[in-house]
């Protein structure tokens, strides 16, 4: 152990002797013997972020007294999932992880109501529940991502005991509860900014704040704008106290300061709160912002994964059941150092959302070309071992074509003009588009805007239910089913944005909402519709035409421990518009070839052989075997899930 860490460690140890106290010899050892493995960690982390800060070790004291607290509060139920945890630490590489992620309000009306859907959950295969914000909030919230605390639920929602309990009672049903931790922004109406309001000098330390537009307007030279249309710049005046705060998203949104150690140290209290209501995952909200330097975009900066490194080391030691879901949705290699890099790969988050294979997902779909897909994943999909990609089609955010463009460059492509054609494609703008999207927060400078879209509506389902043509609704249905079946199989944990399973096309409803009006995003963020979810089992329906298969590729996912892992290889497939990978685990290999256009594809299966696959393979999917010595002609977007082993029919 660092020497000032062990010093540290002793000269404390015995003012947090009492607070232990109040749990038993076994608990108290567990505690300690933590503190050996991860304390150095945290006390490295944290003297790089803030050991020039003249009160250091007041502030270390207070980081580690909440640390102590919340292991004393945690539940008994909880200290036996960290214990299994720290058992099996790659838990959620496990096949049998599903996600799904949903409003509380939307899908069920409140807490309770949510609760009561557990049996729907369990239908689909769920283990893993991501609910949408569901915190104490503003009138305008941003869906939830302007939080004034991260101790109360929303009163229209429930409360936290409400929560508590469905945090129990998910578990009980093998259901991992995750959270989002918003943790870049409070709302202007958290106590903290309150006080700051009111003039508490040591709360308006707690944020960003300029007393004109001299710094600003610097700082403004190099920022992007995140909401060009409905939030343009990253700075808000602010009468009450004449000044200008941060707000890189919405005006209602103060980004926090954290090279104060008093903000760092408060959130830590608020997210150890969480880990102890039972959840598992906690989503850390925009996480390339946290950390500011004058001269720089601000964004990915080196501080900002130090923090998380810190704050993940704290965790390891409270409630190490808890793991960390990255969001930055940025350049690919950005993405990836969330995962922490070199000696400290694993260290900071160990679950990351994928937005490079969503985006490519679409792009892919939309030029019926997986070169770019292919190209981008052979050289990114890789990641540390210990960590999983969360995979998906669609979220309740807008489609951001955040691939590299070095990537794009290296095929020949130019990636301003292709992401011109992408958004051109997906509002239906570009001539035999299948897609009904909305563009999202055009930038006339830089020309850039995202999309947004339910996945049936950009998949092509709202044109051709509306065309009336049983063809093009056949396609449509089949390309969903493509999408959600990459993010099923490629290795990782499947997340589904529930409402896709059903077909669920876009709501334009939200235009006369006044708080949503100006938000293109709630059109992909429909209220469940429990009428149609009822048609689910019928085959003949829309919603039973995607639910039934989707659920079977979940089983089939589930029944075999093969889709364990992430260690996938993507392979050229001579036919540049069929995607293959081999998803390996355990000597064991599963051929996956998707074919990304509406035309038959022939593959020469001899080449597949050099992967040291048996001659004869076995189709998961239409339950039937395959020969790699011959030719096999793919059908409009069909895909083939061949396990190298040949398994017997049922
Ligand atoms: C996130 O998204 C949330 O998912 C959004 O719903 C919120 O509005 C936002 O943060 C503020 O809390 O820019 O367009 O690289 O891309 O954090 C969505 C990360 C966003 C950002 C992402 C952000």
């Amino acid at each position: 152990m660092h020497r000032k860490a062990r010093k540290s460690l002793e000269r404390l140890r015995p003012r947090f002797e009492p607070i232990l106290e109040a749990v038993s010899q076994e608990k108290r050892d567990i505690f300690w013997q933590r503190m050996e493995a991860h304390f150095p960690r945290a006390f490295d982390r944290l003297m790089e972020v803030y050991g020039n800060y003249y009160s250091f070790f007041y502030h270390l004291e207070a980081i580690l007294r909440t640390v102590v607290q919340a292991y004393v509060d945690r539940p008994d139920d909880l200290h036996a999932l960290d214990a299994e945890r720290e058992a099996n630490p790659t838990w959620f590489q496990s096949n049998q992880m599903v996600g799904g992620v949903c409003y509380v309000d939307l899908f069920a009306g409140d807490i309770r109501g949510i609760q009561s859907k557990i049996p729907y959950f369990k239908e689909l295969g769920l283990t893993y529940l991501h609910l949408m914000p569901l915190y104490k909030v503003p009138e305008q919230s941003d869906g939830g991502y302007a939080v004034s605390s991260y101790r109360e639920v929303n009163p229209s929602l429930g409360t936290i005991d409400d929560l508590i309990h469905l945090a129990k009672a998910l578990r009980q049903n093998g259901i991992s509860l995750a959270l989002d931790f918003v943790f870049n922004h409070t709302s202007d109406e958290h106590e903290w900014a309150l006080r700051a309001l009111a003039g508490d000098e040591d709360y308006q330390e707690y944020f960003w704040m300029f007393p004109d537009r001299t710094i600003p307007d610097q700082y403004e030279k190099h920022l992007r704008e995140i909401f060009p249309e409905q939030a343009p710049g990253s700075f808000t005046y602010r009468r009450e106290i004449d000044r200008w705060v941060w707000t890189t998203f919405n005006p209602f949104q103060w980004d926090l300061r954290y090279r104060n150690p008093a903000v760092f140290s408060a959130m830590l209290g608020e997210m150890l709160f969480l880990a102890n209501i039972g959840v598992e995952v906690l989503r850390l909200d925009a996480v390339p912002f946290i950390w500011k330097e004058m001269g720089t975009s601000c964004e990915n900066l080196p501080e900002a994964h130090v923090i998380i490194q810190a704050f993940n080391a704290l965790v390891q030691i409270a409630a190490p059941a808890m793991e960390f879901k990255s969001e930055a949705i940025v350049h690919p290699d950005e993405v990836e150092k969330y995962f922490g890099q070199g000696e400290r790969a694993g260290q900071e988050c160990t679950l990351s959302y994928n937005p490079t294979l969503m985006a490519l997902l679409w792009e892919a779909l939309a030029t019926r070309q997986v070169t770019l897909l292919q190209y981008a994943m052979m050289n990114r999909f890789r990641i540390p071992e210990t960590c999983a990609w969360v995979n998906y089609v669609r979220v309740h955010d807008d489609i951001g074509w955040s691939f590299a463009d070095e990537d794009a460059q290296a095929l020949w492509m130019n990636p301003f003009d292709h992401r011109q054609f992408l958004n051109r494609f997906y509002t239906g703008r570009f001539e035999g588009s299948f897609a009904r999207g909305l563009l999202f927060n055009y930038n006339p400078t830089t020309k850039d805007g995202r999309i947004n879209g339910t996945c049936a509506s950009l998949a092509g389902l709202e044109a051709a239910v509306e065309a009336g043509d049983h063809q093009l609704i056949d396609l449509a249905i089949k390309r969903i089913l493509l999408l959600y079946s990459v993010v099923i199989s490629v290795g990782g944990i499947p997340l589904i944005y529930l409402g896709d399973e059903l077909a669920t096309l876009n709501d334009y409803r939200y235009r006369e909402d006044e708080n949503k009006l100006d938000d293109s995003r709630w059109v992909h963020r429909p209220f469940m519709d429990w009428e149609r979810a009822a048609q689910r089992h019928d085959p003949q329906t829309l919603e039973g035409r995607v639910f039934l298969p989707l659920k079977r590729l979940l089983e089939i996912r589930r029944d075999h421990p093969v889709f364990s892992g992430i260690n996938t290889q993507f392979i050229e497939t001579g036919n540049p518009h069929v995607l293959g990978y081999i998803h390996w685990h355990e000597m064991t290999g599963v051929l996956i070839l998707a074919n990304f256009s509406e035309y038959e594809q022939h593959l020469e299966m001899a080449r597949f052989r050099v992967y040291g696959l048996k001659s004869q393979v076995y189709d998961l999917i239409k339950q039937e075997v395959v020969n790699l010595g011959r030719p096999y002609t793919l059908q409009p977007y069909q895909f083939l899930w061949l396990t190298a082993k040949v398994e017997a029919p049922q």
